[in-house]
């Protein structure tokens, strides 16, 4: 399926870590045609809102960004919004999708939709093969369940939905609030006020040695648009790089590349979460997908981001 520069496209969440990249991308491309709303302006957990919207737009494609995310944390602290607010807003867009005739839809879900001890690297057929991590299953659930939509509505009404599973996901457009962002942000925080203030220290939750994999988000978007043009199936499919590293060493990246010469304490009274999460890539590859950037220039390019952009951040005073 080609889309046309014409086409109209819905990209929901466009304000935030993915949809902002989607759109970038988007743009560069040539797609001038894009509906976009912010969350004030239309509450995807409203049904009759959502119903409103896509009657009088009438998208010929849908990017399904839009989620309720946050680290670790977050995740652990709001079952209820991360479990309600995601599962709301992923069943008003793929059913209004559906109503209103989408020719193709693209739902991003995470990679903690598997279980927490599956075999790594993670393949997809090993989604619902055993319990979810406790820090996340809130967010997992939903998730799985918006997988679930998807495979439904193609089942029974012949929809072309799909749904990709992005690993953790990194870069410019981030949330730096150390309450709710990702590892990433928050180490590049952290080191960088510590930094300011000559601290001696920084503190990395846990115990660092977990292992997770990271993507810049702006491959996340090329590898969105390469599904939407390549992809026309059931099954889900993960995106990812194939390798990862352990916290502490990506707290020393961020370290190095922030310039912070102190040192680095572990405070284990904080959750380490699932101990890896590394996807099996060999399914988007197969299809002739790959990610381009590497880790280290990724974080330097997101920092310089970070530098230019803190005084108008999410969660940065
Ligand atoms: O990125 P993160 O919050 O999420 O944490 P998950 C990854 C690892 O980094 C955990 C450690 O072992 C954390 O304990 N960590 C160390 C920190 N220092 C920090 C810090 O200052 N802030 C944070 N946030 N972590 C999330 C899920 O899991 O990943 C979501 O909760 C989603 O559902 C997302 O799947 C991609 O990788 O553990």
């Amino acid at each position: 399926m080609t889309m046309d520069r014409q086409d109209k496209i819905y990209v929901a969440g466009h304000r935030g870590l993915v949809g902002s990249a989607i759109i970038r991308r988007l743009k560069a491309d040539g797609y001038e045609n894009l509906v976009l709303r912010t969350s004030k302006e239309l509450d995807l957990r409203e049904q009759q809102a959502v119903r409103d919207f896509f009657a009088e737009e009438k998208p010929h494609y849908v990017i399904l960004a839009a989620a309720k995310v946050g680290g670790i944390l977050a995740n652990d602290t709001l079952p209820a919004e991360f479990l309600y607010d995601n599962l709301m807003m992923e069943a008003n867009v793929i059913h209004s999708s559906y109503r209103n005739g989408v020719k193709k839809l693209l739902a991003l879900g995470s990679t903690c939709i598997y279980p927490k001890l599956a075999a790594q690297p993670l393949k997809e057929e090993y989604l619902l093969t055993g319990p979810l991590e406790p820090t996340n299953e809130w967010y997992a659930v939903a998730k799985i369940a918006g997988i679930k939509l998807c495979q439904a509505y193609r089942r029974q009404y012949g929809c072309n939905f799909i749904a990709a599973m992005p690993t953790n996901l990194y870069g410019p457009g981030d949330n730096f609030d150390l309450g709710a962002s990702h590892v990433m942000p928050a180490l590049m925080r952290k080191f960088h006020d510590a930094k300011l203030e000559s601290r001696a220290t920084v503190t990395v939750w846990g115990s660092g040695k977990p292992l997770r994999e990271f993507l810049h988000v702006d491959d996340l978007a090329d590898a969105g648009l390469f599904l939407l043009e390549h992809y026309n199936d059931d099954d889900i499919v993960n995106i990812g790089v194939g390798e990862d590293i352990s916290i502490a060493e990506l707290a020393s990246i961020v370290r190095d590349v922030v310039g912070f010469e102190g040192e680095i304490v572990y405070d284990a009274s904080k959750p380490d979460g699932t101990p890896r999460k590394l996807v099996d890539v060999s399914k988007i590859s197969g299809l002739g997908w790959r990610a381009k950037i590497d880790l280290r220039e990724g974080v330097a390019q997101t920092y310089q981001w970070f530098l230019e952009n803190q005084t108008d951040l999410r969660g940065v005073c």
